[in-house]
């Protein structure tokens, strides 16, 4: 018997060698110290055995069992020093090391070229006035002179809302209705920021979603010279000082007379290529004196006031400046355009 008892405890301490996680380890313990291992067998049985002989078993059995009892919790202290050991080397940290790049973040073509246009502005007594997006027909449409079935309605097209009569706006020259409530009769020199929206087919130059700067000024004795002057002067501040400009009769009917003003080709110096259909020239924006009836709309008499306005496309201008050839580009999301800028 004692023999036998010597044979587990000698496959039990090699066995106890193998087992190299703490796994291992448990499932060592289950079979060679737990209710059904041998060695516990063995103690049970001692009241079956010969009266002289269980004290010598009984001892011997017991020292077994707190022998390998030691040797289960030595080799779990060894394990856990040889797994923490491991652990510390992967999470070693070199100072040596050169630190990751932080990923700047920056600002969007459009805010940049918002931002170039506000400065502008500014330098030439122009305040910004914020107007709302979400706009009534009224506003958008019929204090601008366009009443319902005017033909230019169909050019702006927009995205209604459930409630009737509250659209999206399709430009930013209702902002002119609020701008001239809140002042009249005083003098205004505004511009008027923001996104206007539009149903119509997407293209390269032509997007749903867009932004416009408006601006206005309105006084006493404002005539088209004042308009072409200040116009051309934004031109040369922001394409620079030989950027060529010219104006073309055009028609809004918010006013009277209207135009648009082109600048010269960037890519081909006014020689003409695709960009600007071989013309020479890229129009960038709408302008005019304001229409009489949407003076009066706005609180103005038209016997003594007078005034311009213009609205212009910074995505169409940031196109031009930055050789952009979709305009698809700006609201796509792509940081391997954003990231250019
Ligand atoms: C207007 O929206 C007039 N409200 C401008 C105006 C204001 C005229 C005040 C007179 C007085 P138009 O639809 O042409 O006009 O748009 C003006 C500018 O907005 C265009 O020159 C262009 O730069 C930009 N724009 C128009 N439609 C889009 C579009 N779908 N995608 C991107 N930019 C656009």
């Amino acid at each position: 018997m004692l023999e036998s008892l010597d044979t587990i405890k000698k496959l039990a301490l090699s066995e106890l060698q193998k087992a190299s996680d703490m796994e291992a380890l448990s499932l060592w313990h289950s079979t060679h110290l737990g209710k059904r291992s041998q060695l516990i067998k063995s103690l049970r049985n001692l009241g079956n055995m010969a009266p002289k002989d269980r004290p010598i078993i009984g001892k011997h059995a017991n020292e077994i069992r707190n022998t390998l009892e030691e040797a289960y919790k030595e080799r779990i202290s060894h394990l856990s020093k040889v797994m923490q050991s491991a652990s510390n080397k992967d999470m070693s940290l070199d100072v040596t090391l050169p630190g990751r790049p932080l990923n700047r973040g920056r600002l969007h073509i459009a805010t940049q070229t918002l931002r170039r246009i506000y400065t502008i502005w500014a330098d030439m007594g122009f305040q910004i006035y914020r107007s709302r997006e979400v706009e009534t027909d009224e506003l958008n449409f019929e204090l601008l002179n366009i009443p319902l079935h005017h033909p230019a309605r169909d050019m702006w097209d927009t995205f209604h809302t459930n409630s009737p009569g509250v659209i999206l706006r399709t430009h930013t020259s209702p902002g002119q209705i609020h701008a001239m409530r809140a002042n009249a009769p005083e003098p205004i020199r505004v511009i008027l920021p923001g996104m206007c929206y539009r149903y119509e087919q997407i293209t390269t130059r032509s997007e749903i979603q867009f932004n416009q700067v408006e601006g206005l000024a309105i006084g006493t004795n404002i005539r088209f010279t004042d308009l072409k002057g200040t116009l051309s002067n934004f031109a040369r501040r922001m394409f620079g000082t030989s950027a060529r400009t010219r104006f073309r009769a055009s028609h809004f009917p918010f006013t009277e007379p209207s135009a648009e003003m082109d600048v010269e080709c960037f890519l081909c110096s006014g020689d003409g290529c695709g960009v600007c259909k071989n013309t020479g020239w890229l129009e960038i924006l709408g302008c005019g004196m304001v229409h009489p009836t949407v003076l009066n709309n706005g609180g103005y008499a038209p016997s003594k006031y007078t005034g311009f306005a213009f609205g212009m496309g910074p995505e169409r201008i940031a196109m031009l400046q930055y050789d952009i050839d979709d305009i698809r580009h700006f609201w796509g999301n792509d940081l391997r355009f954003l990231e250019q800028f």
